[in-house]
């Protein structure tokens, strides 16, 4: 069968990389983006795209069945610190959305589902260094509960129903070509913006909050390759464990100051701090690396080097 994927979520800091570096392998008309609203320019005019609802189940039925979509990657979900303002609208995006594409890969609409787990699943009471991919798991945000439950789901779906559904649990995710929106780690892409613009940064999380970390080339890496691996190779159909770096405020910010000496950061922790304590420190990803070759290849120093030397235009 010919693959065709739909991207819902599209515009979103994952998405918006996934869908261009999609389009460059498979060609960019067998790649189709979705979101709520249009994205940026390099986006919309790499290839076809649908304003889409992904709670909207019709709609999303309606897309596959039009393009003949074969995969589909799921993007679209609110985050960490976003979900505790919101918890209902949260919990129903980030379920619903989950719900609606088992269900199209269930009655055999599509073949193959990429759907994105997080750090998140884990909590105060699990393991915090080389937090193993099975352990004590009491996620204590909303959006932890929502991933944790959607994992479940997940392998349920795959037993029960036969449906390829692959996921990964993503640490915070550092990018230069979209920003994030509404999570604890996002304060990681933030100070390379501030670092350069006004040399100085004021953090919401503190000096010591080591946290998992990925530079995004990395992500993407990881996430085409669970979705092209054999199926056979894929044996957690919950969600695997993916470790990048880990590092906190501190350190990441001498990294910076090799390249800007005079930057400076203060901190003012908010109410992410009490998320970014329930989360691990750093993340046993072995099964992932034994089951389907992942391997992480991007330290922090590197990634300090691209993320300022892309930037630096902009500023
Ligand atoms: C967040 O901070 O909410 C996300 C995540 C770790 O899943 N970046």
């Amino acid at each position: 069968m010919k693959k065709r994927i739909l991207i819902i979520g599209a515009c979103g800091q994952i998405g918006t990389e996934l869908t261009i570096y999609l389009r460059e392998k498979f060609g960019s008309h067998k790649v189709i983006a979705s979101d709520i609203r249009e994205g940026e320019a390099t986006l919309m005019q790499s290839g076809p795209f649908e304003i889409l609802d992904a709670m909207d189940y019709e709609a999303v039925q309606e897309i596959v069945i039009r393009y003949e979509i074969t995969d589909v990657y799921l993007m679209a979900a609110m985050l960490s610190a976003t979900a505790e303002k919101f918890p209902m609208k949260g919990w129903n995006l980030n379920m619903n959305s989950l719900f609606h594409v088992l269900n199209l890969a269930k009655d055999k609409k599509i073949n193959k589902i990429f759907w994105p787990s997080s750090i998140a699943v884990f909590g105060p009471t699990t393991p915090k260094n080389d937090t193993p991919q099975r352990t004590v798991m009491e996620p204590s945000t909303v959006y932890g509960i929502s991933k944790q439950t959607g994992e479940r789901w997940c392998e349920y779906y795959n037993k029960r129903y036969g449906v390829d559904v692959r996921s990964i649990r993503y640490p915070g995710l550092i990018s230069y070509k979209t920003l994030p929106g509404g999570g604890t780690t996002d304060y990681a892409v933030d100070i390379y913006h501030k670092a350069l613009k006004h040399k100085k940064y004021i953090c919401f999380l503190n000096a010591e909050t080591t946290l998992p970390m990925m530079f995004m080339d990395d992500a993407i890496k990881a996430t085409v390759n669970i979705m092209e691996a054999e199926k056979e190779k894929i044996k957690t159909r919950s969600s695997y464990n993916l470790s990048g770096m880990s590092f906190n405020p501190e350190e990441i910010t001498a990294s910076i100051q090799k390249h800007i000496p005079q930057f400076k950061i203060s901190y003012e922790p908010d109410f992410r701090q009490a998320i970014a304590d329930s989360w691990p420190q750093s993340i046993d990803d072995s099964e992932a690396h034994n089951d389907w070759g992942w391997k992480s290849e991007i330290s922090l120093d590197e990634m300090t080097e691209i993320m300022l030397t892309n930037l630096k235009d902009t500023y």
